[in-house]
């Protein structure tokens, strides 16, 4: 009777995964990858290079959707950033529009980023992310949206170049 060859692959197998685990520990606890690698989450948008959408919504209706452009790119701390925002879908008639920065994992002090409407959907602010003494990069960008006393918000998360 032959020997069967499956059973030779297993043991073969055995024998290279035995000489890689051998040969490579190190690869196996790999060096932990940063935080911002490991959890994104859903609101996350690389604003380095793409224009980030959003989307608010009230008890499953959708009150506003659009855009919001970071620039310059890539986005670094203590420089210079316009915010451009554009409603691509509204429910409201005229809103007022301001961004609030903040970091997740602390407080950074107050920054709040009110844009000015340019156009029946382009809102445009100006504004700076401060720079983090800690080794975090994670900022928030809450949008607000305020129209007779309500407001709509959602946000945008993002990791900054420092
Ligand atoms: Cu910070």
């Amino acid at each position: 009777m032959d020997f069967p060859k499956g059973l030779v692959f297993v043991l073969l197998m055995i024998l290279v995964l035995q000489c890689g685990n051998g040969r490579v520990p190190d690869q196996k606890k790999a060096p932990s990858q940063p935080k911002e690698q490991i959890t994104k989450g859903e609101n996350y948008c690389d604003v380095h290079s793409t224009v980030c959408e959003f989307s608010i919504k009230e008890g499953g209706e959708i009150i506003a959707q659009g855009t919001l452009n970071l620039n310059p790119k890539p986005v670094h701390a203590m420089n210079p950033i316009e915010f451009d925002l554009t409603l691509t879908k509204s429910k409201l008639q005229n809103p007022e529009i301001m961004l609030s920065l903040t970091m997740p994992a602390m407080y950074m002090g107050i920054n709040k980023v009110f844009l000015k409407k340019i156009s029946s959907k382009d809102y445009k602010g100006n504004g700076m992310f401060a720079e983090c003494v800690t080794e975090d990069r994670r900022w928030n960008i809450k949008i607000v949206l305020r129209e007779n006393e309500k407001t709509y918000a959602t946000d945008i998360q993002f990791d900054i170049i420092q």
